[in-house]
């Protein structure tokens, strides 16, 4: 019984046994492990001129579509809209008339009073919205969906000598 498992494997042996055939055997594997660095060789050199043409090609392209598309000189907003400067300086706005093109308007409202509080209310064509009373130096955004049409602009706390309007065509 215990014969019988033990003699295939040693039969098998000497069926391997003949040295020409290790050697045969030994030979094609390394022959062909070369050809298999090279094929790696080249399709790593083929991998980096394709990620080289890849990267070198889109960002352009996104540039390309990102710079022509604002028509205002102002720079994108978060929005996807246009971005419109305006600052608060000697209790005064400076620009007091904005222009913008209808859609998303992002208004970057600068105090730059040290120690006096300003705000930016914008009102008109279904638009209520303003940003907090902040003493200056202060920065806020204010994010306006606007339709063509004139909007008026005021500081809560200073409604007298801080106004002006706001044209959207
Ligand atoms: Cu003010």
């Amino acid at each position: 019984m215990r014969a019988r498992p033990f003699s295939p494997p040693l039969a098998g042996p000497g069926d391997i046994a003949p040295p020409a055939a290790i050697g045969r055997e030994g030979s094609t594997p390394e022959a062909g492990s070369l050809c298999m660095a090279r094929l790696w060789a080249l399709l790593a050199a083929v991998a980096l001129v394709a990620a080289a043409c890849g990267g070198d090609s889109d960002p352009p392209a996104a540039g390309g579509t990102t710079a022509p598309a604002s028509t205002e000189p102002g720079p994108t907003g978060p929005g996807g809209g246009a971005t419109v400067d305006l600052s608060a300086e000697d209790t005064a706005f400076s620009p007091s008339s904005l222009e913008a093109d209808a859609g998303p308007v992002t208004i970057r409202f600068t105090n730059d009073d040290d120690g006096i509080p300003h705000n930016l209310h914008v009102t008109g064509a279904g638009v209520d919205q303003k940003t907090d009373i902040r003493p200056g130096p202060a920065t806020q955004r204010l994010a306006l969906e606007l339709e063509p049409g004139t909007y008026a602009f005021v500081c809560e706390v200073h409604p007298v000598q801080m106004k002006g309007e706001l044209i959207v065509r």
